[in-house]
């Protein structure tokens, strides 16, 4: 009787650590992976707003000192660095030319210091569209998710696809950037540099001017962070513009010549 008494005392202790570790195991496993990325048509609006955030054109890699695009693979062609789920760490994004001939997107995310591609956590959602010639974003929904464009090129009988990012949510601050229409004398093209401050943390991102005038958002994540960031603009001329107690989880528009001053849109 002991004995069946005692097995029994097991048979409920294996249940209950059983139950008890699956609800544990419940609660740390993310959600999903194929639910953070979902494909949606583009439409019209969405794809004139889309930028090019961070390319990694051998001189604009340069000029940013984004010096770990060494890791990137040989023939990819087309690229964008941006922090895509609002960490503070740059993630990458790469289409990369298939065996078949047709693009693949990679996605890459900042690990330890270094590129690692983890497009394969999301299932093959990264790989669907083989006719990707050109990487954008745009931010469909205003959320801080900022969104990936693919834009296929003409002869392809694939559409403009947005790959729409449900990623878990943290803080961000927008920056809708506007550098002078005419570039003084003798400046050249190039980047302007940004420097949020939110805390401790003090993240730099560095922004290609392709034409002056150009309009460029930036969105700058911050993780949990609560309260004001401070922001400093260095832009492709030298100058430099300062402003401070921006508020986060939203879009602020800073136009060169205005320094310390920030128009609301
Ligand atoms: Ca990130
Ligand atoms: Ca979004």
């Amino acid at each position: 009787m002991e004995t069946v008494k005692s097995q029994t005392r097991s048979y409920v202790a294996w249940a209950v650590a059983i139950f008890v570790g699956g609800g544990l195991l419940a609660l740390i496993s993310p959600r999903p992976v194929q639910e953070a990325w979902t494909f949606e048509e583009a439409n019209k609006h969405d794809i004139d707003s889309a930028v090019r955030v961070l390319a990694y054109d051998a001189d604009e890699a340069i000029a940013c000192g984004l010096l770990h695009l060494e890791s990137l693979p040989s023939n990819a062609r087309n690229g964008a660095f941006l922090d895509v789920d609002n960490d503070g760490d740059l993630d990458g994004f790469v289409l990369q030319r298939g065996a078949s001939g047709g693009a693949n997107v990679l996605f890459y995310m900042k690990l330890d210091g270094g590129y690692r591609e983890i497009s394969k956590r999301f299932g093959s959602i990264f790989t669907k569209l083989r006719d990707a010639s050109e990487l954008a974003f745009v931010d469909v929904g205003e959320d801080g998710l900022v969104d990936l464009v693919l834009r296929t090129h003409k002869a392809s009988i694939e559409a403009t696809t947005i790959l729409r990012n449900h990623l878990d949510r943290r803080a961000y601050v927008a920056l809708r950037l506007r550098p002078l229409e005419k570039a003084p004398s003798g400046a050249a093209a190039g980047a302007s540099r940004v420097v949020v401050t939110a805390g401790d943390a003090s993240l730099e991102r560095c922004v290609p001017v392709e034409t002056p005038g150009s309009e460029t958002t930036l969105y700058v994540g911050l993780d949990s962070f609560e309260g004001a960031a401070n922001v400093q603009v260095t832009w492709p001329e030298g100058q430099t513009s300062l402003y401070s107690g921006l508020a986060i989880n939203r879009t602020h528009e800073i136009e060169q010549g205005s320094p310390g001053r920030v128009r609301r849109p």
